[in-house]
């Protein structure tokens, strides 16, 4: 496992992270070694963030508490690591909202498409009650949920053709793009409605899939599809900005159960530490991600707003579909902050 140091400086243009600061706890209150699952790779922003995480447990508590990450999936993809939480054999991960909406059916209102034009509006909601409240409703599944990081604004890649419409991705004449979804049905209905091929699929296996031709394209933030090497075997991406998910840092109810008070209180307040800096670090990446992609040669086509207007047209009827599944009063809510932060 690499040290956060060397994690860290794979990325120079990155912040360092905050100081650590706050009461260190002397007392032997036992210790635990606490191993947490990630699905992204050892450069992505989450990563980094999870090693701070670990490196603020370990300094307050003069090494009681110790972080092991295990990145690439290798523990298992979203959807298993949360069940390994629920059984208490795995203790903390940090998914996307879309497979965690089958313990939270709310989480979906992120699933929606174009809800946040801006990343003001997107960390508004993040940080309001209403998102909180959220995280609250995993109570009674096993599984602890402390804060949202950043995921990003998801960006389409395909091995095929350069898409600027959704025109291009429906393909008209030739065929629908076959597209990886997150394992989640919004996701499959966004898709859907442009036309492509949707195939549900876990995070670890895309790589593969696009490198066999078994999917043409798949769609993430730029700092995950250049931390995954994506652009090795997709040579066009669009800047589609069409779906903004979080990720969650959650714990087992098992561990949470093992831990002191005292250091229960110290792990929550470590966590949303961690997602500060997550948060900072992935929006520091995002641009130098697409510029290193396109360094690296992939094709990446920027849209106009009368581009993306036409993507937000025809996924309308994902809106129509969903909301009043979702919660119309939730979906409400949420568009509120997110009109009183483009108002000011
Ligand atoms: O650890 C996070 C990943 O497992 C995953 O959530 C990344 O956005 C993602 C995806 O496309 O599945």
């Amino acid at each position: 496992l690499l040290s956060s140091t060397a994690v860290y400086a794979q990325t120079p243009d990155l912040s360092d992270p905050p100081e650590i600061e706050g009461d260190v706890i002397t007392e032997d209150l036992g210790s635990h070694n606490i191993r947490v699952g990630l699905g992204l790779a050892e450069s992505s922003p989450l990563y980094i963030s999870t090693q701070y995480f670990g490196d603020i447990l370990s300094e307050r508590t003069e090494g009681r508490l110790t972080v092991d990450v295990f990145p690439n999936s290798q523990l298992g993809d979203d959807a298993q690591m949360m069940e390994m939480l629920q059984t208490g054999t795995l203790d903390m991960t940090i998914p996307s909202t879309s497979p965690a909406t089958s313990y939270v059916d709310e989480l979906a209102v992120f699933d929606l498409p174009f809800l946040f034009p801006t990343r003001e509006a997107a960390m508004a909601v993040l940080e309001s009650d209403v998102a909180l409240d959220l995280l609250d409703k995993f109570d009674g599944t096993g599984i602890k949920a402390f804060a949202y990081h950043e995921n990003g604004y998801r960006q389409l890649t395909n091995s095929v053709r350069p898409v600027e419409s959704p025109e291009d991705v429906a393909g008209l004449d030739v065929g629908g793009l076959t597209i990886r979804t997150m394992e989640n049905p919004v996701q499959l209905s966004i898709w859907e409605a442009l036309g492509a091929n949707p195939t549900p699929m876990a995070f670890g296996e895309v790589f593969s899939a696009m490198e066999q031709g078994v999917i043409d394209g798949q769609e993430n933030p730029w700092s995950t599809i250049l931390t995954s090497n994506f652009h090795e075997v997709q040579d066009y991406g669009s800047e589609t900005r069409h779906v903004y998910t979080p990720f969650i840092i959650m714990m087992s109810e098992r561990t949470w159960d093992r831990l002191d008070p005292a250091y229960q209180e110290l792990v929550e307040e470590a966590a949303r530490a961690a997602a500060a800096y997550e948060i900072q670090l992935a929006t520091e990446y995002d641009d130098w991600a697409r510029n290193q992609l396109e360094e690296r040669g992939m094709q990446i086509t920027r849209l106009n707003d009368d581009q993306i207007a036409a993507f937000q047209e025809a996924v309308q009827p994902v809106y129509d579909e969903w909301a009043p599944r979702i919660g119309e009063d939730l979906v409400a809510e949420i568009q509120q902050i997110v009109e009183s932060t483009m108002a000011e």
